[in-house]
C-alpha cells in the first residue's frame, strides 16, 4: 500500500549554515534532514512512501531566509516531482510577509500549504496581528500545519522545579510539552473566535492530535461556554486534520479514531525523527489489530491526503 507522508523535516543549506542548533542533532539525523535528493528518496522507497509533503525542522526565521530556504525546496521538487512535494517556511514573527510569502509559494511553486512552529517567542497565533495569516491560507484554500517547537526561555521555567536543564528541556520537548503546548495553542485560537471568523481554515495536527482526542469530551463542555458561533465539536469536525507522525502505538490511533472521522486521520511518519520503516510496520499491526477496515486504511495511508491536497492519486 502506498503512502503519502506529511510532517516529513528537511533543512536547508542556508538555515544550516546560519544556525548552530542543528549541531545538536546526531550526524545521521542532519545528514537525512539535509537530503532533498537520494538518500531521502531511498528512505521513502524502504518505507512504501509515494509522495512526501516536505517542510523545515523546527525554528522560526527571518523573511529572507525563508524566502531562499522556500526557493531551495522548490528546486528540489521540480526534480523529483512525482515524489515530493512542499509546505512554506513562514516568517511567522512578521505576519504580513509570512501572508505574503504562503501566497507566494502556493502561487509560484505549488506548494501545498505551511508548517508553522507552535509560537513565535513563546507568543501563540491567537492575536489579531495573525489572523492576515489564516485568513490567506482559507482564500488560498490550503492547510496551516501547525507543528510543535522549542519551549521560549519564559516556557521554559514552567518544567524546571530544581532539576538538572536537561530535564526540564525534555519534559518541555517531545516528552510532553511539545504536545500539550500546541493543544493549549489550538483552544486559544477557539477561544480568539478565529473558527467563527474564518469558517474555511484548513488546520492540520500530528502526534495523534496533541492530546486533544483523549480530552475532547472534557474540551467540547468547556469550550461550549465560552459564547463561540460554532462548537469545538463541530470545529474539530470541519477544520481539522490529524496525523500520526512519530506515534506508532495502538492505544493513542483508538482514541483518535473513538473522536475523529476516518476521513480526517491521516499517516505520516516526521521523518527523520521517526523511521519510514517503523512507520511501515505500524501500519502491518493497525491491520493486525482490526481497528480499521481494509477501505479504511486507505483512506488512511495516501486516499485523505490526496483528497485534500488534490494531489496523486499515487
Ligand atoms: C519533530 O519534528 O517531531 C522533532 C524535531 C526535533 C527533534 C525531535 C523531533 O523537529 O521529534
Ligand atoms: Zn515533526
Amino acid at each position: 500500500m502506498p503512502f503519502i507522508t506529511l510532517e516529513e523535516h528537511y533543512i536547508s543549506s542556508e538555515v544550516r549554515s546560519a544556525n548552530d542548533e542543528f549541531a545538536s542533532f546526531p550526524a545521521h539525523i542532519t545528514q537525512k534532514l539535509s537530503s532533498l535528493s537520494t538518500e531521502r528518496i531511498q528512505d521513502m522507497d524502504s518505507g512504501n512512501v509515494a509522495l512526501q509533503i516536505l517542510s523545515h525542522a523546527p525554528g522560526t526565521y527571518p523573511p529572507a531566509l525563508c524566502t531562499s530556504t522556500n526557493n531551495q525546496l522548490a528546486q528540489a521538487i521540480s526534480q523529483n516531482p512525482k515524489r515530493l512535494a512542499g509546505f512554506a517556511l513562514l516568517p511567522m514573527g512578521d505576519p504580513i510577509s509570512a501572508a505574503s510569502e504562503l501566497e507566494r509559494c502556493v502561487r509560484e511553486h505549488g506548494f501545498l500549504g505551511a508548517l508553522v512552529d507552535n509560537h513565535i517567542n513563546g507568543r501563540f497565533y491567537d492575536g489579531p496581528e495573525f489572523r492576515v495569516v489564516f485568513e490567506k491560507a482559507a482564500e488560498l484554500d490550503v492547510p496551516i500545519y501547525l507543528h510543535p517547537s522549542w519551549a521560549s526561555p519564559e516556557m521554559l521555567e514552567h518544567y524546571k522545579g530544581g532539576y538538572a536543564d536537561e530535564v526540564a528541556v525534555a519534559m518541555s520537548a517531545f516528552g510532553w510539552g511539545w504536545h500539550s503546548e500546541t493543544a493549549v495553542h489550538v483552544l486559544r485560537l477557539y477561544a480568539s473566535g478565529l473558527f467563527d471568523e474564518v469558517p474555511g481554515l484548513k488546520i492540520v495536527l500530528g502526534h495523534m492530535g496533541e492530546m486533544l482526542p483523549f480530552q475532547m469530551e472534557r474540551v467540547v463542555g468547556v469550550a461550549g461556554r465560552w459564547g463561540l458561533r460554532r462548537g469545538f465539536q463541530e470545529v474539530w469536525d470541519s477544520n481539522f486534520w490529524i496525523t500520526t507522525s512519530g506515534m506508532f502505538s495502538l492505544a493513542p490511533l483508538a482514541c483518535l479514531l473513538r473522536t475523529t472521522k476516518i476521513e480526517r486521520v491521516l499517516y505520516s511518519v516526521d521523518y527523520p525523527f521517526s523511521d519510514n520503516k517503523k512507520g511501515a510496520d505500524f501500519v502491518e499491526r493497525i491491520k493486525e489489530s482490526g481497528l480499521m477496515s481494509a477501505e479504511d486504511l486507505e483512506k488512511f495511508a495516501h486516499g485523505n491526503a490526496e483528497f485534500l491536497f488534490g494531489v496523486g492519486p499515487v
